[in-house]
C-alpha cells in the first residue's frame, strides 16, 4: 500500500498555494466583474431615470378627447373618425347657458372666424328647456344682434351644436362654461374653465392644438 501510493506522481511544489492563489485571482477577478456590473447597473439606471421621468409626464399631458359620436343641429353625425387630422374647439354649453356661453362663442369667432368649433351641451335632457338644437344655435346667432339698428352681427355658421354630456363627465366637466381645444391627434391640447374672451389667448391657444405654436 505505501509503495503504491509512493508511486503517485509528486505533486510539484508550491501547487496547493498556486491553486490558492489562482483561486483568489478569480475571486478577485469575480468581484470586479460583479462590481463593474453594478457600476454599469448604477449608470444605465441614473440615465434612464430622467427620461422615464419625461415619458411618463408626457403621457400624462396627452389626454385623449372621450369618444363620442353625436347628432348635430346641421342633421350630421359628428364623431372622433370624422374630426381626426385637423385641430377642433369644443366649447362646453347647454341650451339655457347665456353667459359666459354664448359671449364664449362669439369671442372664438372674433378672434378667429369659421374656427371648427362642436358646442356641446352638458345637460344630458332632450330639447333641454323647451329648446332645440336648432333654436339653440340661432339663440346664440342673435347674441351679437342689434335690435336698435338691426345689425344682424356674425353667424356661428361653422358651428355645431349637439348634445356631449358624458363627453363632458369623461373630462371631469360637470356644468356648462368650458372649452377643449383638440390637436390632429385627438388629444385635448388645452382645457379651460369659465369664460374665455382673450383674444390673444385663444388664439395662442388654436396654435398650440393646430401645431403652429
Ligand atoms: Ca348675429
Amino acid at each position: 500500500m505505501n509503495r503504491h501510493m509512493a508511486n503517485q506522481p509528486t505533486l510539484p511544489n508550491g501547487f496547493f498555494s498556486t491553486a490558492k492563489q489562482e483561486e483568489g485571482l478569480n475571486r478577485e477577478q469575480y468581484q470586479m466583474n460583479s462590481m463593474t456590473k453594478i457600476l454599469a447597473f448604477l449608470t444605465l439606471t441614473l440615465l434612464l431615470t430622467p427620461l422615464t421621468g419625461c415619458t411618463a409626464e408626457e403621457e400624462e399631458e396627452a389626454v385623449a378627447f372621450p369618444a363620442f359620436s353625436s347628432l348635430a343641429d346641421n342633421d350630421e353625425t359628428y364623431d372622433n373618425a370624422r374630426m381626426a387630422g385637423s385641430p377642433f374647439i369644443v366649447v362646453f354649453s347647454a341650451e339655457w347657458c347665456n353667459s359666459p356661453c354664448y359671449t364664449t362663442m362669439h369671442a372664438l369667432w372674433a378672434a378667429q372666424p369659421e374656427l371648427p368649433v362642436l358646442v356641446m351641451s352638458t345637460d344630458p335632457v332632450e330639447n333641454a328647456t323647451g329648446v332645440t338644437l336648432s333654436e339653440w344655435h340661432a339663440s346664440a346667432d342673435a347674441h351679437d344682434d342689434d335690435d336698435t339698428t338691426g345689425d344682424a352681427g356674425v353667424s356661428l355658421t361653422t358651428y355645431a351644436f349637439m348634445k356631449g354630456s358624458e363627453v363632458a363627465a369623461a373630462l371631469d366637466i360637470t356644468r356648462p362654461g368650458s372649452l377643449a381645444f383638440v390637436n390632429g391627434e385627438g388629444e385635448v391640447t388645452y382645457l379651460h374653465e369659465g369664460r374665455m374672451d382673450d383674444t390673444d389667448e385663444i388664439l395662442k391657444r388654436w396654435s398650440e392644438a393646430s401645431g403652429t405654436a
